[in-house]
């Protein structure tokens, strides 16, 4: 137990880990009664890489306006934060934190990015897109110039794309 010493950080966020692995998700899609797409929250100490320890799952969905999605498992570390940059304008902020399951609506075309306000500069963001949106080349340059840490703006890049890909 004295080794703890050595980086008792470290032992916090395997405990963390494993009560949020075991106790997440399947059950509450049912319990909801809806058919909310789901996403979760997840820390895997089983991955080495710190981009993808902490992470969404999944990271990227794509809806029809007025669709519904369910954050689970902003415990802990993990928050759902809107990135304003990649925001659709009027479309109303997310702040998501300390809560077991929250949802949110989304009613405009566009792509909404979210960042872990913990574990964003580590790549923990995700992207919602929302319809057909083409503006596919003012994001890019947004993601590219905005202000963010290289994971993140990598992580971002990468869904973008994803999306171009589909
Ligand atoms: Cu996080």
């Amino acid at each position: 137990m004295r080794d703890e010493k050595a980086d008792p950080s470290r032992r916090r966020v395997l405990q963390t880990a494993v009560a949020v692995l075991c106790c997440g998700g399947a059950g509450v899609d049912a319990a909801m009664g809806s058919q909310a797409k789901t996403v979760d929250q997840i820390t895997d100490p089983t991955t080495t890489a710190a981009k993808n320890m902490f992470r969404f799952e999944p990271n990227f969905v794509a809806l029809s306006p007025g669709d519904e999605l369910v954050f689970l498992n902003s415990t802990a570390e993990h928050t759902v934060h809107s990135v304003k940059q990649l925001w659709p304008s009027g479309s109303p902020p997310v702040k998501i934190f300390n809560k077991k399951e929250a949802k949110v609506r989304f009613d405009r075309e566009g792509f909404y990015g979210f960042r872990c306000q913990r574990h964003g500069p580590y790549g923990m963001v995700m992207l919602v897109v929302v319809g057909h949106p083409q503006n596919t080349r003012e994001i890019r340059s947004i993601v590219e110039t905005m202000p963010a840490k290289a994971r993140e703006r990598s992580g971002f890049m990468d869904l973008l794309n994803r999306y171009e890909r589909a």
